[in-house]
């Protein structure tokens, strides 16, 4: 028996470390998450803990945080094995270069190669043939085994382990909890790391899938086994890409959760395969709002730029038939891709005010390299690799942009532009001066009210989560040193919906 701990430093119940979780427990480990902001002395809940194992959960821009923790904790725990898994060490060994912290990363879903990674360092096995592990060989060298395949029928897991994360009064005392229903996505956006993920991660052998969903069945029963326990929310945010994964299942959907659990909800969903039946459906099951990515008003740029699949046609017929459905949408859009000039962001504002969404969120574009465009745009010398922007895509461009000033104002002032009459030609004017505060808490108010109020999140929920993340989320970089703000650490993910 190996003692685990996930350490985190953003506010939320992550899907991917409730399943680990479940999946040690369910082999006789025992495992407890951290979270930076709900703990009085981090590293001493940690080292209460007396983890064998640290599991690090890492995006691109967010590995380093816990690394001074983690020296502190391997003196006091000289057997202490460290794990970093994730979209960042999916992608990218560079983690294995740090050398006393990182003993360890595995690549794409983690599951079964955690539970033989923690089995095998439990009995001091070799690590060096488990699959989607990597590790530094006997010279150095960063070696990244085979991956498996992913799992291949969710139902097989174990219900998600809320425990470590209920276990603050905070999230278990919040409105609203966060549920997956599915992984993967139907689409392959090339400023996503999904996109890659499809590639690197699925064999093409027949039975393979990257787009998976629960059965129905299961995600009701999850569902009851965390509110016989946890009996105080009031609403259900769906974090997957879409809801409307797989054909037929939003029916049967509609079906059983109003009578077996009766909650309403929010969701993302892909329009491009959401037909009127669907929107029916999603009424009937209780869904209040969805939210859904039109990243660009250009169709130019949602198509070849973004390979979105979103037509113009489809953007202009999928709202009227949600009003009048009465379920209320948000958009999600980019500022800044690459090839999208000030006229383009300006066309996104357009687009915007003609399809009517109750809200927008407006995210600056950031180059990963684990995308498609992202590489792209690292081959070509797009990015500027002086200016740390650090992990948020909420503040600042790293792209090698004449107009950077004027993108990252337009972002902040998106929503103006949108709901105010008049609001463009004002806002064309505005982008032009320096950045400052007033942008950013004009940006604020509006997400704010659209998350608390259209999406039904609670107003002092949101608020509360908005600082403990502004205090947590991000290590500050140098130039966020120079102008930290709250705006700057909202944590949100592209089509997730928060
Ligand atoms: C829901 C979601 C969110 C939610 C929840 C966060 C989360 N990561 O769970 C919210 C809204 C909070 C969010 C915020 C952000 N997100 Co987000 N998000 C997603 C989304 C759509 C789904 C993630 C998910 O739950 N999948 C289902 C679960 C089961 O899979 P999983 O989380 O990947 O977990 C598996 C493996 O990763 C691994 N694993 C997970 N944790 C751990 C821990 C250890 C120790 C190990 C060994 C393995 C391991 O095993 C898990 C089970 O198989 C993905 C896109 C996608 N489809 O993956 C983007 C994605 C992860 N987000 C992304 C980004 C950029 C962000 C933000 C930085 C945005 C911002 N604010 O600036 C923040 C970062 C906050 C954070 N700490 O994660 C990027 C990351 C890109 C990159 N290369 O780093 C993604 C990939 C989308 C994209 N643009 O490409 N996000
Ligand atoms: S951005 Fe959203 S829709 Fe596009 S591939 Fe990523 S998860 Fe899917």
């Amino acid at each position: 028996m190996a003692r685990v701990a996930f350490v985190l430093t953003t506010c939320h119940e992550f899907e991917g470390v409730k399943v680990l979780s479940a999946t040690l427990r369910q082999h006789g480990h025992v495992t407890d998450a951290f979270i930076t902001s709900e703990e009085q002395d981090y590293y001493q809940s940690v080292l209460d803990f007396e983890p064998d194992v640290i599991g690090i959960y890492a995006t691109t821009g967010q590995e380093k945080w816990p690394y001074p923790y983690i020296r502190r904790w391997k003196q006091a725990l000289p057997h202490l094995k460290v794990v970093m898994g994730g979209p960042h060490p999916s992608h990218d060994l560079e983690p294995l270069g740090e050398v006393g912290i990182v003993d360890a990363t595995i690549k794409a879903e983690a599951e079964y190669a955690l539970l033989d990674l923690v089995n095998a360092w439990e009995s001091n096995n070799s690590i060096e043939f488990i699959p989607n592990v990597g590790f530094r060989d006997s010279n150095g060298v960063h070696v990244q085994n085979p991956i498996r395949p992913v799992v291949g029928d969710l139902d097989s897991l174990p219900f998600p382990d809320v425990d470590p994360f209920y276990k603050y009064p905070f999230l278990r005392n919040k409105r609203v909890m966060q549920v997956h229903a599915s992984r993967g996505c139907q689409n392959s956006c090339t400023y996503c790391s999904v996109g890659l993920m499809k590639k690197e991660w699925i064999s093409g052998k027949k039975g393979e899938k990257f787009n998976r969903v629960k059965s129905v069945d299961y995600l009701c029963e999850e569902m009851n086994d965390i509110r016989a326990r946890y009996p105080g929310f009031r609403m259900v945010n769906f974090g997957d890409a879409a809801l409307n994964m797989e054909s037929g299942w939003l029916s049967e959907f509609a079906d059983k959760w109003p009578v077996r659990v009766g909650l309403p909800f929010a969701c993302n969903v892909n329009i491009n395969h959401l037909d009127e039946q669907d929107i029916v459906n999603l009424k009937r099951a209780g869904c209040v709002s969805v939210q859904f990515g039109l990243e660009s008003g250009s169709e130019h740029v949602r198509l070849k730029i973004y390979k979105k699949g979103y037509t113009d046609e489809v953007v202009y017929k999928i709202p009227p038939l949600l009003r009048k459905h009465k379920l209320t949408y948000r958009t999600n859009n980019i500022m800044g891709g690459p090839a999208e000039t000030l006229d383009d962001m300006f066309e996104t504002v357009r687009v915007n005010k003609r399809i009517k969404p109750n809200g927008c969120t407006v995210l600056i574009y950031r180059a990963f390299r684990s995308t498609v465009l992202g590489q792209e745009d690292y081959a070509l010398g797009r990015v500027d690799l002086s200016r740390d922007i650090g992990p948020s895509i909420q503040h600042d461009s790293h792209m090698k942009r004449d107009d950077r000033r004027e993108v990252v104002n337009l972002q902040k002032l998106f929503n103006i532009a949108v709901y105010l009459p008049g609001g463009i030609p004002l806002v064309r004017r505005l982008i032009r001066l320096p950045h400052n505060r007033l942008f950013q808490v004009s940006q604020l108010s509006f997400l704010w009210y659209q998350h608390a109020v259209v999406s039904g999140y609670g107003m002092l929920d949101d608020f509360l989560l908005g600082l403990k993340n502004a205090a947590q989320v991000l290590q500050p970089t140098r130039e966020q040193k120079k102008r930290e703000s709250f705006l700057d650490h909202m944590d949100i993910g592209p089509d997730a919906a928060l």
